[in-house]
């Protein structure tokens, strides 16, 4: 095992992964940039070092700050946390080039799952079912007509280098695919540094499912079943749950098994995690990979009873993975909710500032992960998340009441969150049905707004 990791993030995960390291006997050592220098990751941790100022680009994504600071405290490892260098396969392979252990998977299978086309392409060799669509890049919109005739509309531009909902572009005619195909080409070159696009039959109101695997060095690899995840505003997540409330006992486990098969086809080390859209039929098909530890990690924690940091940390020091697939079992039902520095009440709109009132919730079955206290000031250099609360039940009902019990307990101010919009949702009949796709929030939100007007 390690005896020392530097942690290359801040907030929550910087303290979770801390807390983990400290369970297992390993010392640790913070960065954090000038405006971090009150945050608790660096009170909690052994060492800390700072690595430049408040911006991202001068700090949590400075490589060379972060490998030197990781030379002169003399870590054999780095936990990257989710965000900032957690999927940039450059940073992984100067890592491995420094003899540091980069906590997570290959820089080539985090190169392979950043190029979507790719990806999508290895899995369908996997044998894993993809939404038809093209299985090269689009050059001209001949190529793109083409498609759209083969599979007819409506169909989605995607970029090869985008994800997480960035730079796709939905088409219903001849007309809006070539107006859209140069705009998409355009806009990806210009996010990405790539052009390349390629289309897909667009999935009118799917849910969001994710299976959460983790494989040690092994080729032994198991999967934690599902995460729901359609709750979300314009591909920000705002609520997570497990198990989804439409995934049985079989889909979860032909779900497992793809994920485990895709992982398995490109030699997966570390946790990772399976997107998949679900239609209205229940079928299913491959959309991204997600090759770090994800924010949501908590509500597949809760149910499965296994530590995803601490095994992360173990499978990376080349310890043999001591889950079997048959002993994890799904026991009752966990959700996430967000907890951002947003107005929900201003859409959205973020809100930073000085904390001056603090109370956090507590009590059985509940978890809060969060890095704020009472004095603590939310800088807007970083993602609004200031908590996560956790709820665990017996089943989803009693995973509802309990989270509703501690978001009515949650006094924060004079800072603006999302705990209002997560009332709101908590009480909508459609969401205590399980009945809810991606498009729920947005949805949920326009008939909101309809009732204000009359
Ligand atoms: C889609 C889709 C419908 N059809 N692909 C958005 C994020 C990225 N992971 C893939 N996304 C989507 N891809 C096809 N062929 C709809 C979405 C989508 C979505 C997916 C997951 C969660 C939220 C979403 C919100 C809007 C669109």
């Amino acid at each position: 095992m390690f005896s020392k990791i530097l942690i290359a993030n801040r907030g929550e995960i910087a303290l979770r992964i801390i807390r983990a390291c400290k369970e297992l006997g390993i010392r640790t050592v913070a960065v954090y940039s000038e405006i971090d220098r009150n945050s608790l990751h660096v009170r909690l941790a052994d060492e800390a070092i700072c690595i430049g100022q408040a911006s991202s680009t001068s700090s949590y994504l400075n490589i060379p700050a972060i490998i030197s600071a990781a030379e002169i405290t003399d870590v054999e490892a780095i936990h990257p946390g989710y965000g900032f260098l957690a999927e940039n396969p450059h940073f992984a392979e100067i890592c491995e080039s420094c003899k540091i252990t980069f906590i997570g998977p290959t820089p080539e299978n985090i190169r392979l799952m950043g190029d979507k086309m790719a990806a999508r392409n290895s899995m369908h060799k996997a044998g894993l079912p993809i939404v038809p669509g093209s299985t090269s890049v689009i050059k001209n919109k001949e190529d793109a007509l083409k498609i759209a005739k083969s599979i007819g509309y409506p169909v989605i531009i995607k970029a090869a280098a985008g994800g997480g909902g960035k730079g796709m572009r939905i088409c219903h005619n001849d007309l809006t695919l070539i107006s859209n195909l140069m705009t998409a080409q355009a806009e990806a070159e210009a996010n990405f540094g790539n052009a390349n696009v390629y289309i897909e039959k667009y999935i009118e109101k799917p849910r969001h499912i994710e299976i959460q695997i983790i494989a040690d060095k092994f080729n032994h690899i198991v999967h934690l079943g599902e995460r729901d995840c359609s709750i979300q505003r314009r591909h920000q997540k705002l609520l997570e749950e497990s198990p989804s409330p439409v995934v049985d006992n079989k889909l979860r486990k032909r779900l497992g098994e793809a994920a485990l098969r895709g992982a398995r086809s490109v030699g997966y080390v570390n946790v990772g995690t399976i997107e998949f859209l679900l239609d209205s039929d229940n079928n299913f098909y491959f959309m991204e990979m997600n090759t770090r530890i994800q924010v949501e990690h908590p509500v597949t924690e809760l149910v499965t009873g296994v530590d995803l940091i601490k095994e992360q940390i173990r499978v990376a020091a080349g310890e043999k993975l001591r889950l079997q697939q048959e002993h994890i079992n799904i026991k009752g039902s966990a959700m996430e909710c967000r907890i951002n520095a947003e107005d929900f009440e201003n859409n959205f709109m973020p809100s930073p500032g000085k904390i001056e009132t603090l109370i956090l919730p507590g009590g059985p079955k509940i978890r809060i992960d969060t890095h704020i206290y009472s004095g603590y000031e939310i800088s807007p250099y970083y993602d609004s998340l200031v908590a996560k609360v956790i709820s665990w039940g017996e089943n989803r009902a009693d995973a509802i009441k309990t989270m509703l019990r501690a978001l009515s307990e949650f006094e924060i101010s004079p800072i603006k969150t999302t705990i209002p919009f997560h009332l709101r949702l908590l009480s909508n009949p459609l969401f205590l049905k399980g009945d809810f796709s991606t498009h729920f929030v947005q949805e949920m939100l326009k008939e909101e707004q309809k009732g204000e007007d009359v």
